[in-house]
């Protein structure tokens, strides 16, 4: 990918703006969570806050140390946050000022951009089309980027939004590359915390993996404690770093309880997402999180996932298999069919979404002979196991 030199420019000011969704009020039904899931977290959950700063200068100690810290928080949970991590706090800041004014357009114009049938990438609000009841009190902007056409990043906002977003997608193409960059180093750092060939995963990755760029943006609400901005989930994908605004709202699962995760403008949060699971074959948990909301301000966060090379097996390096191929917790899949059954089949936050996915990929191999190789949606709906209901 290629950094963009950006002219400065400063993005419209809050006031310029105007924020429709902000004018809910009474929560509709089909936003309501039930209370099992609602229920509040208490504590603050104490992760690893990890300084990259040894490791990215090839500090042989400091790495380590880091490592060590890594190795226990996604033994346990999945989930730690970076300092030190090298990207431009400057960029980041951008990246959060330069996607308000869309969120805060009128909704035609958001729509301009609103996700197409069986498209991953645009606009959606609430999943509204997709789910039909506990739905998410957010929006959300998403886009893929090829690693083989940075650029796209600046196309997608200029054929979705128009050319006065083309500035936008600039700082995008520029936070995308600096995430790529960082996500590569961590997967070398996730190796050395496994014990596993430094460069493995990221020799894994850095070619064909695919990178996957969301805004959130998620609106004040009156009923707080009844709704949630985004549902219990883990991420399908292999690693989330996140950027989340001041406002709190993110929390993890671990301890049998939800715990808060304290904002730090400095710090980059990391998810480990379930096709790393299966690539560290079950010794890294994916982190089940979810967002709440705010009674009275919007919050903000950026994810940018590292997703597998969408045809190769996903399938653990043989050193963490001591037990040869009986030790296998996960039977070889690709990223391909599991994005395919995420979005079109599934619902991430009915958990355990990995399990299901691997059930479905064992029964299949047993009764028809491994790969999923016809593509139709129709037969695809017809065989997987968890097709998408009304009450999804
Ligand atoms: O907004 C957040 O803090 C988390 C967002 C999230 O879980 C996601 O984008 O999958």
């Amino acid at each position: 990918m290629s950094t963009i030199s950006l002219p400065s420019v400063s993005p419209p000011s809050e006031n310029d703006l105007k924020a429709p969704f902000l004018d809910h009020h009474g929560v509709p039904a089909q936003f309501l969570w039930p209370e099992e899931d609602t229920v509040q977290a208490l504590d603050e959950l104490n992760a690893p806050l990890v300084d990259l700063c040894g490791f990215l200068r090839g500090d042989h100690e400091l790495t380590l140390e880091a490592a060590g810290a890594v190795r226990e928080a996604c033994s346990q949970h999945g989930f730690f946050q970076v300092v030190n991590h090298g990207v431009d706090p400057g960029l980041i800041q951008a990246a959060h000022d330069w996607i308000d004014p869309f969120f805060r357009s009128p909704m035609e114009s958001k729509l301009r951009a609103r996700k197409q049938a069986g498209s991953m990438w645009g606009y959606s609000s609430a999943h509204i089309g997709r789910f039909s009841s506990k739905l998410p009190w957010k929006e959300t902007l998403s886009f893929g980027v090829p690693a083989s056409s940075p650029e796209s990043v600046v196309e997608f906002f200029e054929s979705t939004l128009g050319r006065e977003f083309v500035y936008t997608g600039m700082v995008y193409q520029n936070y995308c590359e600096a995430m790529r960059d960082l996500s590569l180093r961590i997967m070398e750092l996730l190796a050395i915390s496994l014990g596993v060939e430094r460069l493995h995963y990221r020799d894994f990755f850095e070619e064909e993996g695919c990178l996957i760029m969301r805004c959130n943006w998620y609106p004040p609400c009156k009923e707080p404690s009844r709704v949630l901005g985004t549902g219990p989930h883990s991420d399908p994908t292999s690693l989330t770093i996140l950027h989340q605004d001041n406002v709190g709202g993110l929390e993890v699962f671990t301890d049998g309880k939800w715990q808060k995760v304290r904002p730090r403008h400095n710090a980059l949060v990391i998810n480990i997402g379930d096709s790393f699971m299966a690539l560290s074959n079950g010794v890294y948990q994916s982190c089940l999180h979810r967002v709440v909301v705010n009674e009275h301000v919007v919050r903000r966060s950026l994810s940018f996932f590292l997703c597998p090379p969408p045809d190769k097996p996903v399938r653990p390096p043989q050193s963490l298999l001591d037990g040869g191929d009986q030790a296998r917790k996960y039977p070889d899949f690709t990223w391909s069919d599991f994005f395919l059954f995420v979005i079109k089949y599934c619902r991430a936050d009915n958990g355990d979404t990995l399990k299901r996915f691997s059930n479905w990929v064992i029964s299949r191999s047993s009764s028809r002979g491994a790969e999923i190789e016809n593509r139709s949606s129709t037969d695809k709906a017809a065989r997987t196991p968890c097709a998408l209901t009304s009450t999804n």
